[in-house]
């Protein structure tokens, strides 16, 4: 090892932090699963590791991506990178005990492949006690109402990040509705593109900023269902 080489572990939390969205940025996915398990072992909560360390350097990613400074394939290793920490995480996450909250099929609309943002919501309903089935990308309506249906559902999730892309929600919500069983599942939708008002516009039940605002809307949406429910 070069004497100049950076030793993770003996950096301090912020530094780490630091080298961490350095290291995204590269694509170094051994060095994120290392940084991630040492933050861990201080103590860090793995929702702070998830927040602070990995979206927020995607975003940086993002950015440079967006002004052309990134490239497909840099951005790619980046994102196999975020999947390394991602997957150190997602027991973690998940492992709260909550009672089960009931049931999310999620996936990636057709003609889209982005799947991290997807993956994190799924991951923070799974550690909100959801059970959770994810049809991956590139999803044709045909797939989510097979799924939905076979699954028994309650919610549906959609995830876009192309805006030419997102109008695919309305293919599959507008089915949804001349096959009749629109009303019988929540509809949340989200993806960096979309917006309050393009969930309304489309028939979805609410737009979710981000995986925890996913996580706290399905909630609400459940129990206002079983109040329901108890009602009549
Ligand atoms: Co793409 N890409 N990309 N890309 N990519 C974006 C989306 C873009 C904004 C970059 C840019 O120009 N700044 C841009 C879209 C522009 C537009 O449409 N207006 C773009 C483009 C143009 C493209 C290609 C067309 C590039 C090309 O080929 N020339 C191509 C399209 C491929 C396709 O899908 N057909 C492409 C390809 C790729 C990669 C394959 C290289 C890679 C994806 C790898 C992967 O996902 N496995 C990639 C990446 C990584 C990005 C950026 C950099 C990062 C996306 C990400 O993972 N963010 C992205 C830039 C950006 O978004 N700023 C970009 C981190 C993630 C945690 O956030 O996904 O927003 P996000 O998810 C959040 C919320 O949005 C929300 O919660 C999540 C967690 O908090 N959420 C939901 C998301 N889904 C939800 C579903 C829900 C609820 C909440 O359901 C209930």
């Amino acid at each position: 090892m070069a004497d100049d080489d950076i030793i993770l572990s003996e950096l301090d939390d912020d530094e780490l932090v630091q080298q961490m969205h350095d290291d995204l940025y590269d694509g170094l996915k051994d060095e994120i699963e290392e940084a991630v398990q040492i933050l861990l072992d201080r103590g860090w909560a793995p929702y702070d590791v998830l927040t602070r360390a990995l979206v927020a350097g995607m975003t940086i990613v993002g950015a440079d991506f967006r002004d052309g400074i990134l490239f497909v394939p840099e951005v790619l290793l980046a994102a196999n990178a975020m999947k390394g920490g991602m997957a150190i995480l997602k027991p973690l996450l998940a492992e709260t005990g909550a009672p089960k909250m009931g049931k999310m099929v999620i996936g990636t609309v057709k003609g889209d492949i982005h799947d991290i943002g997807k993956n994190l919501v799924g991951m923070m309903m799974e550690g909100a006690g959801f059970e959770v089935v994810d049809l991956g990308i590139n999803n044709a309506v045909e797939k989510y109402l097979e799924a939905i249906k076979a699954e028994e559902a309650d919610i549906l999730g959609m995830s876009a990040l192309l805006t030419t892309t997102m109008p695919y929600m309305k293919v599959v919500i507008d089915a949804m509705k001349e096959q009749g069983i629109r009303d019988d599942y929540i509809v949340l939708v989200g993806g960096a593109p979309l917006n309050e008002e393009f969930g309304r516009a489309i028939g979805a039940d609410a737009y979710c900023r981000d995986a925890a605002v996913a996580v706290e809307t399905a909630k609400t949406f459940i129990a206002r269902r079983h109040n329901q429910t108890a009602a009549h």
